[in-house]
């Protein structure tokens, strides 16, 4: 990092094992992350969390016998709050109806009530199943509860429920007969599983995805560990994705290639040559029109595979306060002319193309508007064997080219796109028919 004001970021994350309770925690492999600041302390992630194992609750000793009412449910005490209510589990029971065996079930909401000194309160939870097999089955539910109790229902929608309970009034059970809820004498089957939220560790145990941010980095270097808790199921891929202000400042001027060019081809640097030309000089050789320019002649030559885009860059500063796509690339021929490369809008390795980066290599558009104390990454594309290729051998590719900010509609009149151009086409036309009439007028007075 340097002495920067920019934060520094480092994310990790991975996709966990589906569907595994056997870690206990939130998470099936769990990673952790860490990140080692230059004077040797460490940094954790942000908000780091940490859960209990499960703690199961479940009044029914055993399962004498069933209900088969519309609505069965259990009322629950949390251990400790503040609590999470994170699955119910409940037990169906295979019955046998007129000689046939019903081993699933159709159509049940699960719901979770509010339970305050005793009086059922307000809904909080309800989810709709449409079929589950008979036999002991865990739903999710994710209800918190910082007070109070909470009242578990099992409702049938299509069929009458079928529950297991056993007996022994503890006025925790509850049902419902002829739409009338009332206390039961039985305690259906119905289990709490929920989790107690214990204070934050050095790293998290519940997320898949954990950052640390750094605000105002110290100036040098920052090392992320990633290591692993637990894998219960491996291997387990990670991306760890860092952000932040890094390596020196680049040498102005300096032509290497272009390290963020996506699947760039084989190549070699043969020479680069650097030479600071006025702009008058460049104009009187190459028929540009540069008012200024802010860069060197700067050449180069690339051995790469045959018909292949290269891409270069060097670093630029000093830049004018115009709009990054006003400024003029122009690659200069032997033969004293040249040619535009065209401003892209976006990171577009193609033939012609060329665009400033800032020295993160972060992409600058072509309207924003240049800051002469930056410096930026001038990055250009050259494809062996196309027009800005001043080398005819194939695989070699050479390109002397200037970046500079020419006179306002100099830098090629394109009649029909440049409005600059149309204007001074349209005054030397009214120009032209004034100078007709003139002469005309002039004619008739002799
Ligand atoms: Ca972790
Ligand atoms: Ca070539």
């Amino acid at each position: 990092m340097k002495e920067d004001e920019k934060p520094f970021k480092a994310t990790l994350g991975w996709t966990d094992y589906p569907g595994s309770e056997v870690s206990g925690g939130g998470l099936v492999n769990d990673l952790d992350l860490r990140v080692r600041k230059p004077d040797g302390t460490y940094v954790y992630p942000d908000g780091a969390r940490n859960l209990s194992s499960l703690d199961k609750i479940d009044y029914c000793n055993d399962t004498s016998g069933r209900y088969d009412q519309s609505l069965a449910g259990v009322r629950f005490t949390p251990l400790k709050y503040p609590a999470t209510l994170d699955s119910v589990s409940i037990n169906l029971p295979e019955v046998i109806i007129d000689d046939t065996l019903i081993d699933f079930m159709l159509g049940f909401n699960i719901i979770v009530y509010k339970v305050s000194g005793g009086t059922v309160q307000q809904e909080i939870f309800c989810k709709k199943y449409n079929y589950a097999d008979r036999g002991r089955i865990t739903l999710p539910v994710g209800v918190s509860v910082t007070e109070d109790e909470l009242l578990v229902c099992i409702e049938g929608l299509s069929e009458p429920l079928y529950i297991s309970y056993s007996s022994g009034n503890d006025s925790r059970g509850f049902f419902k007969i002829g739409g009338t809820d009332q206390f039961s004498n039985n305690v259906p089957h119905i289990a709490a599983n929920f989790r107690t939220e214990v204070p934050a560790t050095d790293y998290d145990r519940v997320n898949n995805t954990v950052s640390v941010q750094i605000n105002k980095p110290q100036s040098g270097t920052y090392t992320a560990e990633v290591s692993a808790h637990n894998i219960a199921h491996g291997p387990q891929p990670y991306a760890l994705i860092m952000s932040g202000m890094n390596g020196e400042a680049p040498t102005v001027g300096e032509i290497g290639l272009n390290p963020d060019q996506p699947n760039a081809p084989a190549a070699t640097m043969l020479s680069r040559i650097h030479q600071s030309q006025t702009a008058e000089s460049l104009n009187s050789v190459y028929g540009t029109k540069f008012e200024n320019v802010y860069s060197d002649k700067s050449e180069f030559s690339i051995q790469t595979e045959e018909d292949s885009v290269v891409s270069v860059r060097y670093a630029v500063s000093g830049l004018p306060e115009v709009n990054a796509g006003d400024l003029d690339l122009s690659k200069l021929y032997e033969n004293g002319t040249h040619i535009e490369f065209e401003y892209s809008s976006l990171e577009d390795y193609q033939d012609g193309k060329w665009w400033l980066t800032d020295v993160t290599g972060t992409f600058v558009s072509p309207v924003e508007k240049l800051s002469p104390d930056t410096t930026y990454y001038l990055v250009s594309a050259v494809k062996d064997g196309g027009p800005y290729d001043a080398n005819e051998d194939p695989g070699v590719v050479d390109d002397p080219q200037v970046l500079g900010l020419s006179s306002s509609g100099a830098s090629g009149c394109n009649i029909g796109t440049d409005v600059d151009c149309i204007l001074s086409v349209m005054l030397l036309t009214a120009l032209f028919s004034v100078w007709i009439r003139w002469l005309s007028a002039r004619r008739k007075q002799f």
